[in-house]
């Protein structure tokens, strides 16, 4: 079936004009002004906004970790991601250290074949690099399209690799056209300070902030950093939430490195003051803890420096019974918070609506940026013609307010309980189908595809 999408305000990274759309077969092919096809399905965006699907490139689905799932299948998660506006996402598939990066695949191909309903990618997450995983790395690129290899500076005996590793996982990414993402923090330190809290009896939420200041990012990034800068291989920094972190990638541009970086919308929007709320905290306990005021400025700041280049959400929720599982051990508390429906909206309304960043860029860091560095641009991330139809119709004005009552997420609470928006999504086309339309889902469990992605190479 074609589609018109008639008088609305077409906005990309680039560009802000009114226009009409003509979808057919999934794809934009035609875009202009006045336009009309007598058999078309005529949607009318008078007076709504126009913008690419979003993609969000770290969300946790159905994964395993600190003895448990997070409560998001990729069906309930994409679904929900779908309301929120995102049309994509990059999920984390986990080696199992001592076991290859084929059975890992395996194993999250079966959990999301056949049940995401929006479309979906896959970062591969190495937590053992040695000579056989070294092997499957030109594979998983080549063949696969898993282009982006996830590393983990903390969370050592289960997700952490060493230096050593980290550079021979550098020399061979770059060598296939990947590229080296990182959960930059060290874990050595956290260890030791995690370890002395609890000696102390000081086992509250309080002290999984306390045990992961700013110190422990900001060396890592710059360890990350300098690492990537030696082995030449294109960087990348998940979920960055600090000035001191941003800071070792703004002293790596003075030597004409790029280094990629990513933040999340709860770094933006929430402080520390949240881990003052006794147990109730553990909503807000992830990895890294929230941080300062002075933190979330720098980071606005950042996106506007081009410095931080996407606003993700490390989406990785967990029921309050999980959560409960630290009662007594902050360090047993599952790390992570609900966000994947929330962040498009919230982004607009803090960012857009409060004069924090433009609607350009509003576009290019939720949507643009994920597709162009991680390889899926021009297919994702833009309207234009031959790109995929994942299109939202946002409406700048309606308001609402955020509550578990009412989100699509599996998860029993609201990280922004209460949370007063400006901007709602109303209309969702993935690939040219309505898949949300008056906050019902129209497309079907298994709807979602897995995206192949191309090499990169480090710029944008
Ligand atoms: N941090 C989280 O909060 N959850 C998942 C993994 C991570 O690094
Ligand atoms: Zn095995
Ligand atoms: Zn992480
Ligand atoms: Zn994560």
């Amino acid at each position: 079936m074609q589609l018109l999408i008639k008088n609305g305000r077409i906005i990309t990274a680039t560009d802000d004009y009114y226009g009409d759309i003509i979808v057919s077969a999934g794809q934009v092919t035609a875009i202009g002004r006045k336009l009309s096809v007598p058999s078309a399905k005529v949607i009318d965006a008078e007076g709504l906004l126009v913008m690419p699907g979003g993609i969000d490139p770290h969300v946790h689905l159905d994964m395993p970790f600190m003895g448990t799932f997070s409560s998001d299948t990729h069906e309930t998660g994409t679904r929900a991601a779908l309301h929120g506006g995102t049309t994509t996402v990059i999920d984390f598939v986990l080696q199992q250290q001592g076991h290859s990066l084929r059975e890992a695949l395996d194993e999250w191909n079966e959990r999301a074949y056949g049940t995401a309903v929006g479309d979906y990618s896959f970062h591969m997450a190495v937590t053992d690099f040695n000579a056989n995983t070294k092997a499957e790395i030109r594979t998983m690129i080549e063949q696969e399209g898993i282009t982006s290899f996830k590393t983990f500076m903390a969370y050592k005996g289960a997700l952490m690799i060493d230096d050593r590793q980290m550079t021979g996982l550098m020399q061979e990414v770059k060598q296939h056209g990947g590229m080296v993402t990182v959960h930059a923090t060290n874990g050595d330190v956290i260890d030791y300070l995690v370890a002395k809290h609890l000696a102390e009896g000081k086992t509250t939420p309080l002290y999984h902030y306390l045990s992961q200041p700013e110190v422990t990012e900001a060396e890592a990034a710059a360890r990350f950093t300098d690492l990537a800068n030696y082995t030449g291989c294109p960087g990348y920094i998940v979920h960055l939430t600090c000035e001191g972190a941003l800071n070792a990638v703004r002293n790596a541009t003075r030597r004409n490195q790029k280094v990629f970086v990513e933040t999340c919308i709860q770094y933006l929007l929430l402080d520390a003051s949240k881990y003052d709320k006794g147990f109730e905290s553990a909503k807000w306990v992830m990895s890294p803890p929230l941080r300062e005021a002075k933190d979330q400025e720098t980071l606005w700041a950042g996106i506007n420096q081009n410095l931080v280049n996407i606003v993700a959400t490390d989406h990785c929720p967990f029921m309050w019974q999980q959560k409960l599982m630290g009662e007594h051990d902050f360090s047993k508390i599952p790390n992570g918070h609900p966000a994947i429906e929330n962040r498009m909206e919230l982004l607009f309304s803090e960012g857009v609506n409060k004069n924090r960043i433009s609607l350009n860029k509003f576009v290019e860091v939720a949507c643009t940026n994920p597709a162009k560095i991680f390889g899926m641009f021009p297919r994702k991330g833009t309207i234009a013609i031959g790109s995929d139809a994942d299109i939202i119709l946002f409406d700048p004005n309606e308001k609402h307010t955020i509550a578990a009552a009412t989100h699509h997420m599996n998860v029993d609470y609201s990280a922004y309980e209460g949370w007063e928006v400006t901007g709602k999504v109303k209309t969702v086309l993935l690939r040219g189908e309505i898949a949300i339309d008056k906050g019902e889902c129209l497309v079907p469990r298994g709807y979602g595809q897995f995206i192949k992605r191309n090499k990169v190479n480090g710029k944008i």
